[in-house]
């Protein structure tokens, strides 16, 4: 599939009004962003190894690459291994100025990494896993989180209302609602937009 944003230095009056209706984004925030995205990656795509990068400029203390990957691919909607602008912007729009339901969507598939529609422990604790070397010794956590297992454990005690050992979206979006900070990973842009 041709890619419409390759190597144009302007979005087309067209664009925009597209990019309009899918974010949250102006005209104009639209039009610097892609000068931006342009600045950061001439190909107009972002490749994983470059999306790794701005998550190292984020997170110089840590090891963001699995994180990164795992967000990578909640970008990458149609799977080909690359985000373009529009992905990219979508996903930023939802991210940092979505609803809270849409942030918790948008949250949900990035937990459900097989994406079968439910969250099985193993999938937290590799999201929580990879936040945890992202953060690196940054926070001092209480004892009963300070290992991922502990918090996965401690929030599957709280989420998973039925005990069936799989978060459904029902009660992904119930137990994220008293615990913000399951939506907090995502909001690393909020001081950018
Ligand atoms: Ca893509
Ligand atoms: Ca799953
Ligand atoms: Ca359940």
């Amino acid at each position: 599939m041709p890619n419409l944003f390759n190597r144009q230095s302007k979005l087309s009056p067209q664009q925009l009004e597209d990019l309009q209706r899918s974010t949250k984004f102006d005209k104009r925030e639209l039009q610097a962003w892609y000068k931006g995205f342009l600045k950061e990656c001439p190909t107009a795509k972002l490749s994983k190894s470059e999306f790794q990068k701005i998550y190292r400029q984020f997170f110089p203390y840590g090891d963001p690459t699995s994180f990164a990957d795992y967000v990578f691919n909640v970008f990458d909607a149609d799977k080909n291994g690359e985000i373009d602008f529009k992905e990219f912007i979508v996903g930023l729009s939802v991210t940092s100025r979505g609803k809270l339901e849409d942030k918790l969507d948008w949250a949900f598939q990035l937990y459900d990494i097989n994406g079968d529609g439910k969250i099985s422990y193993e999938e937290m604790l590799a999201i929580v896993t990879a936040i945890y070397k992202m953060v690196g010794s940054m926070v001092k956590l209480p004892e009963d989180e300070d290992t991922p297992e502990k918090r996965v454990t401690k929030i599957f005690a709280m989420m998973d209302k039925d005990q069936n050992s799989y978060l459904d979206r029902e009660e992904f979006r119930e137990g994220s609602k008293r615990d913000e900070t399951i939506v907090s990973a995502l909001s690393l842009y909020d001081g950018l937009v």
